[in-house]
């Protein structure tokens, strides 16, 4: 199975993909395994491993835990090298272009590409964008990077396109786990009418209502982690959102 045509193929017919981000510190034991099987019932599409710092849980066998039940797709989304696992279906080779940090442009890269090449799993390399969701995350501290003001489309817009061009496969704007504000509709549009590859978006959305919106303005993938991690209910109806929201775009 590769991952990524499923994902090119998917945004060709204009079917929308739901992301459910488990943090395996957060999100674990029982609460998993009920997590899993909402996620089956409501057809999520894939699954998002990962957090700012992952301490108290060893990744293979979580991994293991969640194949066990589930067929989705389990994608490593690594908040540093240490989130690395062969028994993922593949890994988001993340580069975070709207930050200067070198270390993650490009030195997390180095220090981990002999690893992830002999691991043989599927990598799909990411533009990580950073948009300010109206107050301090996780990632804003973690990356110490300043991540773009959230109305300046047009660098957002230009930071895509330089993502692309430089050979990224995808570009995910990220507001942060828990947001005050998602990134908004225009910035999605804006980005989306400008790159022909995937766009993924996350951060701060909490209602079907929200995530609806940010598909009919443009984004490919939707990342939903909080609001699920506090209501894994919500699974359902926001599952509902995303993929009737396929069908209503010609
Ligand atoms: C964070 O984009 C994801 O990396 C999801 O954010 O946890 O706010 O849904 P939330």
């Amino acid at each position: 199975m590769n991952l990524y045509n499923n994902i090119i193929a998917a945004k060709r017919t204009n079917k929308k993909k739901f992301v459910v981000l488990l943090d395996p510190d957060k999100t674990h034991g029982l609460m998993l395994d009920q997590t899993i099987k909402l996620c089956n019932d409501a057809h999520v599409d894939y699954l998002f491993l990962g957090g700012s710092l992952l301490m108290h849980t060893d990744l293979d066998d979580y991994i293991l835990r969640i194949k066990a039940q589930s067929d989705i797709p389990v994608i490593l989304f690594p908040g540093s090298t240490h989130q690395i696992s062969s028994e993922a279906d593949a890994l988001l080779y993340l580069s975070m272009i709207s930050g200067r940090n070198p270390e993650l442009l490009i030195g997390k890269h180095v220090e981990s590409a002999a690893q992830i090449k002999q691991s043989g799993i599927e990598v799909i390399s990411t533009g990580y964008i950073l948009i300010d969701g109206g107050r301090q995350t996780s990632v804003n501290y973690m990356s110490n990077t300043m991540p773009i003001p959230s109305d300046k489309n047009s660098i957002a817009v230009s930071t895509a396109i330089a993502g692309e061009l430089l050979g990224l496969k995808m570009i995910y704007l990220e507001a942060g786990s828990g947001a005050t504000t998602p990134v908004s509709s225009s910035m999605i549009t804006a980005v989306s009418n400008s790159i022909d590859i995937p766009l993924i978006v996350g951060g701060g959305i909490r209602t079907p209502e929200a995530a609806e919106k940010s598909i009919k303005s443009g984004a490919d993938i939707l990342v939903i982690g909080n609001a699920i991690e506090k209501d894994p209910q919500l699974i359902i109806d926001m599952s509902a959102a995303i993929h009737s929201s396929s069908k209503s775009i010609v």
